[in-house]
């Protein structure tokens, strides 16, 4: 059992989600975000902090002995907005980590988008050539590099969890493929944590669906095994579930031209002539 575990992004989905369900991994569970956290359990530490403010990072790092960092931008936006969490907010946790005494491992929410471009009719392993499908996927493919550099530089160890689309249940035909249920992401976070040696792996965070495009077998020194198959739950599909051209793709709507910057495409492209 660690004596501190951090959450970052404890304020969003995955990480209240996570603040419940990983209570046993540590005797103090210390718990981050940018925004609101409510009211703190007796187990836990409530530290409202911005991960692109270094200052703050130390104090958030100190007294840890495992780090799962979900904190960030989590879909498509601004670059700016982007850069501030994933980009600086990654630099910024690595280097607390790095001038910490503990020198926690690390799981690292990095996502499915690193790889969006490639086609629904690949099966991938955790080395294929990233294709990341937006400004949000090159931000993971940044911190995933981001993971590498300090682990070979100074031993650090991080998984770089790319996640499918981790929800209750699958809401769409895509996560036929893609889901990862809760039951599944708590399971990988407590093998990341027991693995006697992590190193750096790179892991897809699926669900053991029928229809996955990840193959995961590169990673068997990691004690995961998943429980949940999205086709269990087809017949609860929406009927009307619009397919689109950008379905051929494994990123789906995130390779959607029109998405780029969370803004029109055509004035971005005016920016782009003026510089
Ligand atoms: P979310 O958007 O619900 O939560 C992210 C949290 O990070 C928010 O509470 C937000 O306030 C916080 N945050 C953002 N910028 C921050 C900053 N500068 N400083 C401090 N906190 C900041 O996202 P969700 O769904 O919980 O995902 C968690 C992580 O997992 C994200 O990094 C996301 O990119 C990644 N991920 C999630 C997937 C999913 O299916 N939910 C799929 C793939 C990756
Ligand atoms: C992600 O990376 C996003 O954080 C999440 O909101 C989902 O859109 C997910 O990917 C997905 O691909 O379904």
């Amino acid at each position: 059992m660690m004596q501190r575990l951090l959450i970052t992004g404890g304020a969003g989905a995955l990480g209240a989600m996570c603040r419940e369900k990983l209570q046993h991994l540590a005797h103090t569970i210390r718990v981050t975000d940018v925004a609101d956290l409510g009211t703190a359990a007796p187990h836990e530490e409530l530290l409202r902090a911005d991960l692109a403010k270094p200052d703050a990072l130390r104090q958030l790092v100190d007294g840890c002995d495992g780090i799962v960092h979900f904190g960030g931008q989590s879909t498509e936006a601004e670059w700016t907005k982007i850069r501030a969490s994933n980009v600086d907010g990654v630099i910024n946790l690595y280097e607390a980590v790095r001038l910490s005494a503990t020198k926690p491992r690390i799981f690292f929410a990095s996502s499915n988008h690193v790889t969006g471009f490639h086609d629904i009719s690949e099966q991938l392993t955790p080395d294929a050539p990233f294709k990341p499908d937006s400004l949000y996927g090159v931000s993971k493919v940044f911190g995933e590099a981001v993971a590498r550099l300090y682990f070979d530089k100074f031993g650090i160890e991080t998984a770089c969890v790319r996640i499918g689309s981790c929800y209750p249940a699958p809401s769409g035909y895509r996560m036929l493929s893609t889901w990862l249920s809760y039951r599944d992401l708590i399971a990988l976070i407590e093998s990341v944590f027991a693995a006697p040696h992590l190193g750096c792996p790179t892991i897809y965070g699926v669900s053991a669906n029928t229809q996955s495009w990840w193959d995961n077998r590169s990673i068997e020194h990691i004690d995961w095994k998943q429980i949940d198959d999205a086709e269990d739950h087809r017949s609860n599909l929406p009927a009307d579930d619009a397919r689109t051209q950008f379905d051929v793709y494994q990123g789906g709507a995130f390779c959607d031209p029109g998405a780029h910057y969370g803004i029109n495409v055509d004035n971005r492209h005016c920016d782009n002539e003026e510089i």
